[in-house]
């Protein structure tokens, strides 16, 4: 049967949702033990058929901590997709067994301090003194063309890898009073001190891996910060070490955190005592 209902894509970006839950073992207790089959196979099924639609990923999460047990990152080109995902994924398991203690609503997104190709030409003439037109300076342009376009590729649709570690948390940048209002600032001086945030975050390359996803007008604070690592080190440190930089020193506000483990379905499950 075709979907009736037309698919809702964005001019740009994909649609982000961050969806944890703690296992009712009460709920889960009741189920016979063929319940208990079915109930796994269909979320077997389930994260198979989604992970086989065209625009979309599906991430889990074992999570650390009784804050929450079970972890899903949903990444759906179509918003009608991520809806019904997230539907069937809190149900999967059978009635009351997920039961939702977070979810976050947010996009893949470009930055907007991206440097245009006009400011490194700009640049190319003013800093690297090689004049427009000149083969060197039409070199440099081509390889920016191409790190631009696998830059936006990353940030818009990425395709995440299975690093164990994931820690998620929502973040805003203050609103409070004089010196204190980060959307007061002009663009210049938020982008100067986004470059200073960026040079601290380049430095966590190969071991930190971000994603930053916009959600002002889709959830409660302004962005959705993912983090992937290897060792929750990492994760540690580079949080710790970005406190201290002008960004977030001055102007960041944070929701809860929350530290997942990427496990594949069948060690999750025992881990879960499903
Ligand atoms: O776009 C890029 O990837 C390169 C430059 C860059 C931007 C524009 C960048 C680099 N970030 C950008 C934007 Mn980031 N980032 C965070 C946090 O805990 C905290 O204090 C803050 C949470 C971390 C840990 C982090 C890491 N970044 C943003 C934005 C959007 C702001 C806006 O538009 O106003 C937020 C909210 C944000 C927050 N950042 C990097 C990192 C790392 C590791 C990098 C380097 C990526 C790399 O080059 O590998």
């Amino acid at each position: 049967m075709t979907d009736p209902i037309s698919a809702i894509i964005a001019a740009e970006g994909w649609h982000v949702l961050h969806l944890f839950y703690k296992i009712e073992q009460g709920a889960w207790s009741l189920l016979s033990p063929e319940e208990q089959i079915v109930a796994r196979t269909q979320l077997t099924q389930l994260v198979a058929d989604i992970r086989a639609t065209k625009g979309a990923q599906l991430l889990v999460f074992a999570m650390v901590s009784p804050k929450a047990d079970l972890g899903f990152m949903l990444l759906c080109e179509d918003l009608h997709n991520a809806n019904a995902f997230e539907k069937r994924l809190t149900v999967s398991l059978g009635a009351d067994v997920l039961s939702p203690v977070f979810s976050y609503l947010s996009m893949t997104e470009k930055s907007e301090y991206t440097t245009s190709e006009a400011e490194y030409a700009e640049s190319l003439v003013n800093e690297e003194h090689l004049a427009a037109g000149t083969p060197e300076h039409e070199a440099k342009l081509v390889a920016f063309r191409e790190r631009m376009t696998k830059y936006l590729k990353d940030r818009l649709y990425p395709v995440l890898p299975a690093w164990p570690v994931m820690c998620f948390y929502p973040m805003s940048k203050r609103r409070g009073g004089p010196g204190q209002n980060w959307y007061a600032l002009s663009f210049e001086e938020r982008k100067k001190l986004m470059m200073g945030h960026a040079k601290v975050g380049r430095t966590w390359h190969g071991k930190i891996l971000q994603l930053i996803t916009g959600s002002t007008g889709l959830d409660d604070m302004e962005w959705g910060v993912t983090l992937l690592a290897h060792d929750p080190m990492d994760i540690k440190g580079i949080v710790y070490e970005m406190r201290f930089d002008e960004v977030s020193a001055q102007y960041a506000e944070f929701g809860d955190f929350f530290i997942g483990l990427q496990v594949p379905l069948d060690e999750l499950f025992r881990r879960l005592q499903l």
